[in-house]
């Protein structure tokens, strides 16, 4: 845990995946990805030991047994992958391949896991969080779901490489012409059905501005963060029709509107998803991108709970009202290439909800 970890970047990631394709139909596995296979044979036990380390430093959040599960689950998987042969050759690598397919479906089910884990520190304690404790519990989650992304980002990348086919523009979990605009609809589908299921109407969703545009990214990263947006936006919209018209069985709901920009040479590419929902109080805000508070009920974190548990993907669809982790997941998901997600509000009014993802992609991932 006290060795350096090593960044990479979307540009690096996407170099890597072009050599490994260019090689590819003379050799597998090619040079490059035996280069991958290493990197992360040595990358992988540090990510690791130092999630371990840490949770060590945080008693209170450790004392939970759902805490204490994926802490095992972190240190199984650094001794496991370091007392494992380094992949030099096919069947090593192989072979390592194989190792590293089973730990990353072990780790399927960590942020779950975690996130029963802050809930039973909540319900053990009578109280409120103590202003501190509640910061640096805060601040330990978004360091360790950050981490998670990384670590799930170069697996998924190595593992995903190895079943490319060269003719497509998807090199491993990145493809270098994600439209946007696209994903949006794709989200828009999921979002209105998970709506309809749970509220029995769903309101329209407009699409506006650069729907031609493309560009280089982690279309499932994309996906997530625009699912969770809508689903918010959808909900707010059919829980504030209903607070004003007093049902929720009409089909004259405020349209939802998403808007994707880009300039020239721009730094980013912009979303924006916007509602009439209500808007959140600006005193509310802060509890929107906290893993600690949620305004789900029990019995709707619970249900969240049994839904997601089963997946071993990371972007099923989740149900409507959850953990209240899509907000800052979504966020650190952005952050994690060097982009934002940021609120601005009107109570009583609606909600924009700004993405912004950097496509220069040269941006080193962060390390906690
Ligand atoms: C709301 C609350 C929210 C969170 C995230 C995105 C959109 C919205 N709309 O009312």
């Amino acid at each position: 845990s006290r060795q350096r970890q090593t960044g990479v970047s979307l540009r690096g990631l996407l170099a890597a995946g072009r050599e490994h394709l260019r090689q590819l139909p003379e050799v597998s596995p090619t040079p490059m990805l035996l280069t991958v296979a290493a990197f992360l044979h040595r990358e992988l036990p540090i990510r690791l030991a130092r999630r371990v380390a840490e949770l060590d430093r945080l008693p209170s959040l450790y004392a939970m047994p759902s805490v204490k599960l994926v802490r095992e689950w972190y240190a199984q998987s650094a001794i496991e992958i370091f007392e494992s042969e380094r992949p030099v050759d096919p069947l090593s690598e192989e072979r390592f391949a194989r190792l590293i397919d089973a730990i990353y479906e072990r780790h399927a089910a960590v942020l779950i896991t975690m996130a029963k884990g802050a809930h039973e520190l909540r319900s053990s304690m009578k109280e409120r969080f103590a202003f501190e404790l509640d910061l640096q519990i805060h601040q330990f989650l978004d360091s360790f779901y950050t981490s998670r992304i990384g670590i799930r980002v170069i697996i998924g990348q190595y593992l995903a490489l190895r079943q490319c086919t060269p003719q497509s523009t998807r090199i491993g979990l990145l493809d270098t012409q994600v439209v946007p605009a696209q994903v949006a609809v794709d989200a828009v589908d999921q979002a209105t059905m998970l709506c309809e299921r749970q509220f029995g109407v769903a309101p329209e969703v407009e699409l506006h501005g650069r729907l031609d545009l493309a560009f280089s990214y982690v279309p499932d990263h994309l996906y997530y963060i625009m699912l969770e947006l809508l689903k918010n936006s959808m909900r707010a919209t059919v829980e504030q029709h209903a607070k004003l018209v007093g049902e929720v069985d009409h089909k004259t709901l405020a349209p939802v509107k998403v808007v994707v920009a880009d300039g020239e040479e721009n730094e980013d590419v912009a979303l924006k998803v916007s509602d009439e929902g209500g808007g959140i109080a600006r005193s509310h805000m802060p509890r929107v991108w906290s893993y600690l508070f949620t305004t789900a009920s029990h019995e709707v974190q619970e249900r969240g709970f049994l839904d997601t548990n089963s997946r071993s993907s990371d972007f099923g669809g989740a149900p409507l009202a959850g953990l209240g982790y899509g907000l800052p997941i979504s966020r650190a998901y952005a952050r994690y290439f060097g982009g934002d997600v940021t609120l601005m509000s009107m109570e009583g009014y609606g909600t924009d909800a700004y993405v912004y993802l950097s496509r220069l992609g040269d941006h080193d991932e962060p390390l906690p």
